[in-house]
């Protein structure tokens, strides 16, 4: 009901409808209305009531919210449902629990605040309240398990391009899951699956994009930016970024799942890598060796010369790569 009555606060022609209003269209009392209207203010939604006038909703084009993350995505032939979060533990563990429920579609989820972001191998994920995007894709691929791996290439260069055409900002690819600017990292991505015996149930790509913080915390403050650092403060429209993520993403992953085409998404992987041509630490576990980065091949992977003079192909996974002096 709440989602409703901001539809019809959203058609309003000359901006206002009354309480009583509402609570005819609706069948429910003028109080239940307020009650929803309190809601949505907590939601973030700019909601003024006027004397002899009504309730009339501020807003933005470029704001993001429930309504108009689903005109962004109504033309998405891949995302069937879009979820919008005033607060979460992480929009990934939502994913999650969305694919728990028996006839789950593909979504997409976007949260204002994340309170336990989340990041490879059991890192977190700063997420503080509408200081960035953070969202993830729910999908059901028809792949095989160990392909997924690949679809993380496909977030990277969508989130590249994306950030690219929005901003007018260089970004790199640090292989394999984060955007960087002025090589420190101002988006970093975590695909998940859960698969058995072959068979994908579910997978989720997230997708942590940094936008208006003006500062990070100690702990990353020498790897971390944001688009408005980047670009000298300058106003971000999230809402676009999050548009052109999600039909680039949807295009190259088309492209891969029906047709399984992948060229497009290397080749620009190795256009904008800023790892390639470098010497790397890679850790595997709980050891750490130095290599040289030479290309990324037809799979994704990442090939390396070893110190002995041997090529190597590193694979997805539990492998960080790391700058050897510093982060990129
Ligand atoms: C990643 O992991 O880069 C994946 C991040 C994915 C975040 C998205 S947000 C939406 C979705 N929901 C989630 O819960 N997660 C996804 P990794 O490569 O392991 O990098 C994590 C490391 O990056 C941390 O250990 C920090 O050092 C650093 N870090 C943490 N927060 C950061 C931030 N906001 N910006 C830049 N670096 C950060």
């Amino acid at each position: 009901m709440k989602n409703k009555i901001l539809k019809v606060l959203i058609d309003q022609k000359d901006g206002y409808i009354s309480g009583e209003n509402l609570s005819q269209i609706f069948g429910v009392s003028r109080t239940a209305i307020w009650k929803h209207i309190q809601t949505l203010k907590k939601e973030g939604y700019q909601i003024v009531s006027v004397t002899n006038k009504g309730y009339h909703l501020k807003r933005k084009s470029s704001d993001v919210d429930q309504i108009a993350l689903e005109q962004i995505t109504f033309n998405s032939g891949l995302i069937k449902q879009v979820v919008y979060l005033d607060q979460v533990d992480s929009t990934n563990m939502e994913a999650k629990r969305i694919a728990q429920t028996n006839q789950f579609n593909e979504a997409l989820i976007v949260a204002r605040e994340q309170v336990k972001g989340k990041g490879r191998m059991g890192r977190s994920w700063f997420s503080e309240k509408d200081s960035g995007i953070w969202m993830s894709l729910l999908l059901k691929p028809s792949l095989s398990p160990d392909m997924v791996s690949k679809v993380t290439l496909v977030a990277a260069a969508a989130a590249s391009r994306a950030i690219e055409e929005e901003t007018g900002l260089v970004t790199g690819i640090k292989w394999p899951n984060d955007i960087v600017i002025n090589r420190k990292k101002v988006c970093g991505i975590l695909a998940e699956l859960s698969a058995e015996l072959g068979h994908i149930h579910y997978l989720v790509v997230g997708v942590g994009i940094n936008v208006n913080q003006s500062a990070f915390e100690d702990s990353i403050a020498d790897k971390a930016t944001s688009i408005v650092i980047e670009n000298h403060g300058k106003p971000v429209n999230r809402l676009n970024i999050i548009k052109k993520f999600v039909e680039i993403f949807e295009m190259y992953y088309n492209q891969f799942v029906n047709e399984g085409l992948y060229d497009s998404v290397v080749e620009y992987n190795i256009k904008k890598s800023v790892t390639i041509g470098e010497k790397v630490n890679i850790t595997t576990h709980d050891r750490t060796r130095m290599a040289f980065a030479k290309t990324i091949d037809e799979a994704g992977n990442l090939i390396v010369t070893n110190e002995d003079g041997a090529d190597e192909a590193i694979f997805f996974g539990e492998v960080s790569v790391r700058g050897i002096n510093g982060y990129v």
